[in-house]
């Protein structure tokens, strides 16, 4: 490659020399040619007297400064330094860019018809040369300028201030953005669309006008997202005091897009797949995306725009603060049991998996390459349970003191995580001086606990030791400090108050030590304890639950997420045993007692439907791949596949009795709904695999009158691998081939087809007249899913799905570096699989490598992969 991409490190922050107070940007919108003129206030802030300004991708057409053009400056790869600066003054850069050919998705580009943005972490310096780090905060104003016709709406943030006619049918618009902003907040978006308008009155009585932009036809899938919105303003006034603070908020749904969407201010751009649905289109998972992803926007409205971060490494300071703001918003409209469950399904899935990768990093990293490969699932989720652990530590009230005095202290500027968790200290009075080792250590921590009764004493002893084992960006580890919440059951399933030296204690047990004994007394009999309730820290429990133990807990603990995981720790046994069984030469076998137990639950009368559908989701290939150092990819696919049957069979009577009964006829979101679908669609997935699993499937595809029921029957044929899955997807495909969006759920089953020939139909896919490998949405859904959803077919032996992977990942070097660098994560765990399968994947690992034009987001994790 032509440059080593340079490393940036946390401790080396600085700083600007100087700052912009006011932009003025100007851009005359052409598809090749786009002029952007810069109009910069610049204030200096030390004695230097070189403005180093970021940039790329672009040409530079002119530099003035006080209206007098200016020849002293350097231009490089990734720059402009402009020498001789006069003190404060008026800098005016104007440079031309091409977004037709931007198929990187960064910066100005085109969308279908339509131009739009993106600029964080660092692409407006895509747009003109800048100050382009987060703790530059200017006022902008924007005027756009394109044509009238095919470009209606000329968008930015803040105010429309102006509008007027210009020369050969073009037209401009003037927004005004009165809150000072970093330029990654930066946003611009033309086009011809179809306009959702409502209003909401803020609980000071402000009025803002509410506008969802989709593309023309689609105002029919605009209504969910609408609601969502609404209900973020209301939720954020509710549970956080936090109101809305322009007139305007608007979203613009687009079809291609790198991620999921973009808190830009006043002006969100979001993925098409987070705004639109309607019954037809979109399945229920779709519709709480939806809801999460307009509320994560909304809320970073205050966590990420009013107060910002000071740097990029800070960037879990926003990200796990509004993850974890979206999350109890979902949970305070749904189900709180069912949300928490699948928030810890990431977290013991995928992020634990990223923390056990060759790109472990701490919530808050030390060192980095390319910004975009650190949006992660450690930054975000784990991030949000590093908020949740002090939110448990202090509770509400407090948090939100700590809230109140982090926006006393921050808003309008960039901050730091040491500033929130400060804040959180001085409103609160809890020290969390060892919690902080949370933001610099990385990995997964390991809680073992042993626990001890002595009848005589009445006492009860709870050992806890924490390990936490090196990972390859960090050596030596601490013990952290780790709220370990818990609860003790007599033998009726009472629980028993905890109390400990003579005193009541609270569940929540401070966990600070390496090793620690925990002693409670008054136990008057031998008690089931239940462990880290609620997952109330990102760590791996260990404890050696009897299956008595755990079949009582999922019928008789208090809290709906302990029940739920006492089924996962069952499970998660005999996943394991029968690994080991199956490796042997054994066969699958699970106890009468544990089937006994889910029939328990499936056919209890207590139970949300949803959360019954969540008990009998047995854990992915993914999570199970995760307990063990070497996968044996194969085994855990047949014992996955051989628990399914075998409850399949011994509960299909009560499968097919609650499948039957669940029946609705009409199509409606309330979460009650939701839920029983969602477990209909469950005992389908069991009965799939019975005798009449054909019939029944195919009969559901028919009658279908909404989307979730169509994906759950043609799910279902997929990986039970029925004979009706062909006939289906043809019809699926004759139906909505025209529609990217609604295509892209048969993506996903294509990728994730069991059969032996999938990456040939995949390749085949390819042509399909809906794909593009330009849209990332499409390359998720197809070459995503058979990546990181297809494990057997994706590790066939071969080594066929490894190449395919690497011709992949190089062709999108060139077009789109940032969906690259998504597709490789499966491929840098590599150390997992044996050796034969080892050497096929650095093969392709080493051939990246060697690219001359090797982008630094596949650089940063393909060396990282290699030295591991
Ligand atoms: N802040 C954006 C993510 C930007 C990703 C840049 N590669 C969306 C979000 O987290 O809300
Ligand atoms: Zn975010």
């Amino acid at each position: 490659m032509a440059h080593t991409p340079q490393a940036k490190y946390r401790k080396d922050y600085q700083a600007p020399s100087f700052t912009i107070s006011d932009l003025e940007l100007t851009f005359n919108l052409f598809d090749k040619e786009t002029t952007v003129t810069a109009v910069s206030t610049v204030k200096q802030l030390s004695d230097s007297t070189s403005l180093v300004l970021d940039g790329e991708s672009m040409s530079l057409k002119e530099v003035q400064i006080n209206g007098e053009v200016w020849s002293d400056y350097q231009l490089t790869d990734t720059g402009l330094t402009i020498n001789a600066m006069p003190g404060d003054c008026e800098l005016t850069i104007v440079t031309q860019v091409n977004p037709e050919e931007n198929s990187a998705l960064e910066g100005l580009y085109k969308s279908g018809g339509a131009f739009c943005t993106q600029c964080e972490a660092e692409g407006f310096r895509r747009i003109t040369y800048y100050l382009d780090r987060p703790d530059v905060l200017a006022k902008f104003t924007t005027t756009v300028i394109a044509d009238k016709n095919e470009y209606p709406y000329l968008l930015s943030n803040g105010n429309r201030v102006e509008e007027g006619e210009a020369e050969s049918g073009r037209h401009w618009v003037k927004w005004q953005d009165p809150h000072p902003k970093p330029a990654y907040l930066f946003a611009l978006v033309a086009g011809d669309f179809d306009v959702l308008r409502d209003d909401y009155v803020t609980k000071s009585g402000r009025k803002v006008d509410l506008e969802i932009f989709v593309d023309k036809g689609n105002l029919d899938r605009a209504n969910h997202a609408m609601v969502s919105l609404i209900n973020s303003m209301k939720w954020d006034e509710e549970r956080f005091n936090l109101e809305y603070d322009l007139d305007i908020y608007m979203i613009v749904a687009v079809d291609f897009f790198n991620m999921g969407a973009m808190e830009n201010k006043g002006l969100n751009v979001f993925n098409s797949k987070y705004v639109l649905a309607n019954d037809q289109t979109a399945t229920d998972t779709d519709y709480l995306g939806i809801e999460a992803v307009i509320g994560h926007e909304y809320f970073h409205n205050w966590t990420g725009n009013r107060v910002t971060c000071r740097d990029w490494f800070q960037l879990s300071l926003k990200e796990g603060l509004t993850v974890f703001r979206d999350q109890e918003f979902s949970s305070d409209l749904g189900s709180r049991a069912v949300n928490r469950i699948n928030n810890v399904r990431i977290i013991r899935g995928p992020q634990f998996a990223e923390d056990a990768s060759p790109m472990s990093h701490p919530i808050r990293p030390d060192k980095v390459i390319e910004m975009n490969n650190f949006y992660t699932l450690t930054v975000y989720e784990k991030g949000s349970e590093v908020i949740r652990m002090m939110h448990t530590l202090l509770g509400e009230k407090a948090f939100q003191q700590g809230m109140t005095l982090y926006f006393e202290r921050h808003d309008g500027t960039a901050a730091t995580c040491e500033d929130f968790v400060s804040a959180m200290e001085d409103a609160s009075g809890v020290d969390l001086k060892q919690f902080r080792l949370w933001y610099s250590q990385s990995g997964t921590p390991k809680v073992t606990v042993s626990s001890e009764y002595n009848q005589d004493e009445k006492t009860y002893s709870l050992t806890i030791m924490q390990l936490t084992s090196p990972t390859l960006d960090q050596k030596e580890k601490q013990p952290l400090h780790i709220p370990f919440d818990i609860e003790l059951y007599d033998q009726l399933g009472h629980v028993i108050p905890l109390q400990c030296n003579g005193l009541k204690v609270g569940n929540v047990l401070n966990v600070t030590q390496e090793q620690e004994t925990f002693v409670f007394e008054n136990v008057t009999s031998k008690p089931v304890p239940s462990l880290l309730r609620e997952f109330s820290a990102p760590v791996i429990l260990e404890y050696d639950y009897s299956d008595d133990e755990l079949i009582f807990l999922m019928s008789h603990a208090q809290n709906e997420f302990a029940r739920w995981d006492a089924g996962q720790m069952l499970l998660a046994k005999y996943i394991k045993s029968n690994v080991a069984n199956v490796q042997n030469g054994g066969a699958v076998n699970i106890e009468a007692t544990v089937v006994d137990a889910f029939r328990g639950v499936l056919l209890s009368d207590k139970l949300e439907p949803a959360f019954i559908a969540e008990v009998l989701s047995l854990p992915s290939h993914n999570e199970v791949s995760g307990w063990y150092e070497a996968v044996d990819v194969d085994a855990i696919a047949d014992v996955l596949k051989q628990i399914k049957v075998t409850l399949a069979k011994e509960l299909s009577d009560e499968l097919s009795a609650i499948y039957y009964s669940l029946n609705q006829s009409e199509y409606t979101i309330e979460h009650s709904a939701i839920g029983q679908r969602a477990l209909r669609n469950v005992c389908l997935s069991y009965l799939a695999h019975t005798d009449g699993g054909e019939t029944l499937v195919s009969a559901q595809y028919e009658n279908s009158n909404n989307m979730t029921d169509t994906i759950a029957a043609m799910n279902c044929a997929n990986m039970a691998k029925l004979k009706c899955r062909e006939s289906l997807m043809e019809d699926y495909s004759n139906k909505w081939s025209h529609d990217g969006l609604v295509m892209d759920k048969w993506f996903t089953l294509q990728g994730t087809n069991p059969s032996s020939d999938a990456l040939n139909i995949i390749k085949k896919t390819m042509d399909h007249s809906a794909f593009s490998i330009k849209n990332p949405n499409r390359t998720r859904s197809l070459i995503g899913a058979f990546l990181n959803g297809n494990p057997v077919q994706f590790h066939d032996k071969s080594g066929e799905g490894y190449r395919f992977a690497g011709e992949i990942i190089r062709e999108l070097n060139s077009s789109n570096p940032q969906v690259a660098s998504r597709l490789i994560d499966p491929l840098l765990k590599y150390r997992k699989y044996d050796a034969e399968r080892q050497a096929l994947i650095k093969e392709q690992l080493e051939s990246l490598k060697s690219l001359d034009n090797l982008a630094k987001d596949l650089y940063e994790k393909v060396n990282k992969a290699l030295e591991s």
